[in-house]
């Protein structure tokens, strides 16, 4: 390509262009670092910041590091001895848990005994393992399988306190509780915690491939170790299976939906149950995706059509082999009739045929399906992307299984930076309907962006649906709690990969964080959350603490804004999905909703797609209530505007200012974010060690480049149609719109055998 593009281009523009917002940033920079420099003088007890030794983030959020000052004594005679059995391997897990965390926070291991001798004492159990828990006669009914209780009480005149379960695995659960209670600095003298799942199955979907590679994902390849299964269990698997447990994650789907038939091998077989050995003991189930036309590439049938008694037959094999080696085999997933992958559909059978051949494979053991609902149309000519599954789906509500779930992602679309709520939430009263999000950040700047999912997952949970009136929100249609299912999920797709530090970047483990403690309670607030993996992970020091979990929590809507404001979605490069290129039209042969025009429907008129009644009608998905508001742009929220509205540039929005204005100023936005929050950073060294800390500033030094890379490209293409000037203060693009059409990255990670263009001859952004 001729077009001269280049890096220095990009960097011109930083000097030039931000002149308008440079010195209120470069004010707030100082003042940040005067006060640093004055906490500097009197460092808290929790920060003897110079003496930090580098951590590679490994230990993540379980680093049980030395407590000092007041918290270290009080929490030494709260916790003088461990008085428990360890009759199981979770519960022996429990232990070693208990005592790792308390030597490392009290610098001494507690001492260990069979019975209670001195104040301070914990005690661990079940009534069935522990005859001191028995005798207490604590009201664990309310616990279920899972839950736990965690109570300071008096026993022969001691006071002790009781981590208690009716279940080993709700023993480890209460063992964690009780740690995070130390790492978050809790008081412990008078303990009442009655905690207990909301959700039944809260599992994490890997989308790892035999190959070893993982899609979408952006932290190094896979965690499993295929190859050297079932021979070599890599320390990872506890560890991973530890972490997991941590935040009450009890299933793990070990390979990727776009699946390969070899996983039913016997020789692969074989290395998942060596896997499900390691995790059985952290309550991990292992789950499969399998493809749907594996009786015929594997089974060698000439079918794979639910309703053959042949097929039905090859499944039921199957699975009982399955069974034979793995007894506690959670299930299967499939992704029929989606992106090209097989289905019922294929053999003009509903999604319901196809589920129920493997429901009823995997029923006589137990074991459950997740179906998921992520099927739309490869065609030239199909209706609306939004309203595909819906269609598909909704007529066939009651059809399923009791054992099997139909997993619906969180937004008709496809895990953008901000959709509305996927219509068929409240709309299936007689199925059981599970929710898929996705923790690896594919649509949100992958591994080096700053982006806390806890806001995202806590606004779709608490989208209230109207399906049942008021308060009918996901949280409730997921928990079971609005229509009753007993089988309820949640999935997330893993951020998780070899990485040292697992997740690609350091603050991506909070999203691992985040998606585990909203499985176990939907209701607990993302900020709440935030604050606790901060501690955890970092320190206790609010001076550290407070501007960090601010930013958290503002920076997923930063990514939206300089990404996709307004309602916009999908405007990232094809394939890799990666830095924006808003000008993508469908190619022949390619479904439209393939494209990113077809998203914005950006045209001199305006821009926008009309989802209402005079459009696509998808408003009409959702309940009335939920309906009216999104089908009147006067009522629909700003955030999702132009997903339901096609509106002319001069719309006047609620601010008074103009869309165009209002677009403009959201990029500027989300960049100016960016840049703060980079700032910010730079005066939070002191409480870091260097390693974390330099690898977070330079991943934001990244993400400024990328965020004006965003803004500029996107500015520069929909100002080409929409032929406005720029609202006052915001700088003009510093280049063509050609020159952003050029950059091109054609390799990149988590794309897994795609690229998006040739390697270009011209420099990139990043
Ligand atoms: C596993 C999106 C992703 C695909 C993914 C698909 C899915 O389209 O880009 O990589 O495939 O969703 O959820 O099945």
């Amino acid at each position: 390509m001729s077009n001269a593009i280049s890096r220095t281009g990009v960097q011109e523009r930083s000097r030039r262009a931000t002149g308008a917002w440079i010195l209120p940033w470069a004010m707030a920079a100082a003042c940040l670092l005067v006060a640093a420099i004055a906490r500097a003088d009197s460092p808290p007890p929790d920060s003897a910041a110079a003496a930090l030794p580098a951590e590679d983030g490994y230990r993540l959020w379980l680093r049980y590091v030395p407590l000092q000052g007041q918290w270290l004594a009080r929490y030494r005679a709260a916790a003088t001895e461990l008085v428990g059995t360890d009759t199981s391997p979770t519960l022996r897990a429990a232990r070693a848990e208990l005592l790792r965390g308390l030597s490392g926070m009290l610098r001494a291991k507690p001492r260990t005994s069979d019975a209670v001798t001195r104040d301070g004492a914990i005690v661990f159990g079940t009534p069935g393992s522990s005859a001191l828990v028995r005798s207490l006669h604590l009201d664990l009914d309310r616990m279920g399988a899972e839950g736990y209780l965690i109570r300071t009480v008096t026993v022969r005149a001691r006071t002790i306190t009781v981590i208690a379960a009716n279940s080993d695995i709700g023993v480890l659960y209460g063992a964690f509780g009780f740690l995070r209670l130390l790492q978050t600095r809790q008081p412990i003298g008078h303990l009442d915690i009655a905690s207990r799942p909301m959700i039944g199955r809260r599992v994490l979907d890997h989308w790892d491939n035999l190959d070893d590679s993982v899609e979408r994902g952006f932290a190094g390849d896979s965690l499993w170790q295929w190859p050297e299964l079932p021979d070599y269990l890599s320390p990872r698997y506890t560890d991973y299976a530890r972490a997991c447990a941590s935040v009450g994650i009890n299933g793990t789907v070990l390979n990727n939906v776009n699946a390969t038939p070899d996983i039913l091998e016997p020789l692969y077989l074989a290395k998942v149950a060596a896997l499900a050995g390691v995790l059985r003991t952290y309550g991990v189930k292992v789950y499969l995706a399998v493809p749907f036309s594996v009786p015929m590439t594997l089974g060698g049938l000439k079918t794979a059509d639910p309703l053959d008694p042949h097929v039905q037959a090859w499944w039921s094999a199957k699975v009982d082999e399955i069974y034979r080696d793995i007894p506690d085999f959670g299930g299967l997933v499939m992704k029929a009739n989606s992106e090209g992958q097989p289905g019922p559909q294929d053999y003009g059978r509903t999604q319901a045929q196809g589920a129920d051949v493997l429901a009823r494979a995997l029923a006589p053991h137990h074991g459950i399906l997740m179906w998921r609902a992520f099927v739309y149309s490869m065609s030239a000519k199909s209706e609306d992307r939004a309203k595909q599954a819906y269609d598909t789906f909704k007529p066939l509500d009651g059809r399923f299984a009791d054992n099997a779930l139909v997993q619906v992602k969180n937004g008709p679309m496809d895990f953008q930076p901000r959709e509305p709520i996927h219509p068929l939430f409240g709309a299936m009263p007689r199925t059981n309907l599970m929710l898929e999000l996705e923790v690896s950040k594919e649509y949100l700047g992958q591994r080096t962006s700053f982006a806390y999912l806890g806001p995202l997952f806590q606004e779709v949970l608490r989208t209230d649906t109207w399906a049942r009136g008021e308060g009918s929100t996901v949280a409730r249609v997921i928990d079971g709690s609005l229509y009753g299912e007993r089988l309820t999920a949640i999935a997330g797709v893993s951020n998780i990969g070899s990485d040292r530090n697992w997740c690609g970047s350091i603050f991506n483990q909070a999203n691992w964080y985040v998606f585990g403690r909203l499985a176990w309670d939907p209701q607990l607030s993302a900020a709440a959350i935030a604050r606790e993996w901060v501690q955890m992970t970092f320190t206790s020091d609010p001076a550290f603490v407070e501007p960090v979990v601010k930013m958290m929590m503002s920076s997923r809507e930063a990514v939206v804004d300089y990404m996709t404001p307004l309602g916009l979605v999908s405007q990232m490069a094809a394939n890799t999905h990666f830095g924006p290129a808003p000008w993508v039209a469908p190619g022949p042969g390619m479904p439209p909703d393939w494209s990113n025009t077809y998203y914005s429907h950006a045209f001199a008129d305006g821009i926008g797609y009309d989802r209402t009644a005079s459009g696509s009608d998808a408003v009409a998905d959702y309940a009335p209530h939920l309906a009216a508001e999104f089908a009147d742009p006067a009522a629909c929220p700003d955030d999702l505007l132009l997903w339901f509205h096609h509106l002319p540039w001069d719309y006047r929005m609620r601010s008074g200012r103009t869309l165009w204005d209002s677009l403009v100023l959201h990029y500027d936005r989300g960049v100016g974010w960016v840049k703060q929050a980079r700032a910010t950073w730079s005066t939070l060294a002191p409480y870091v060690d260097p390693q974390r800390y330099r690898m977070t500033a330079d991943f934001f030094a990244i993400e400024e480049r990328d965020a004006e890379w965003w803004r500029d490209a996107s500015i520069a293409y929909f100002q080409s149609i929409s032929h406005r000037p720029l609202p006052p203060g915001a700088a003009p693009p510093p280049d063509t719109l050609r020159h952003y059409e050029a950059f091109c990255v054609p390799y990149n990670e988590g794309a897994v055998g795609q690229t998006a263009c040739p390697p270009a001859d011209v420099s990139v952004p990043r």
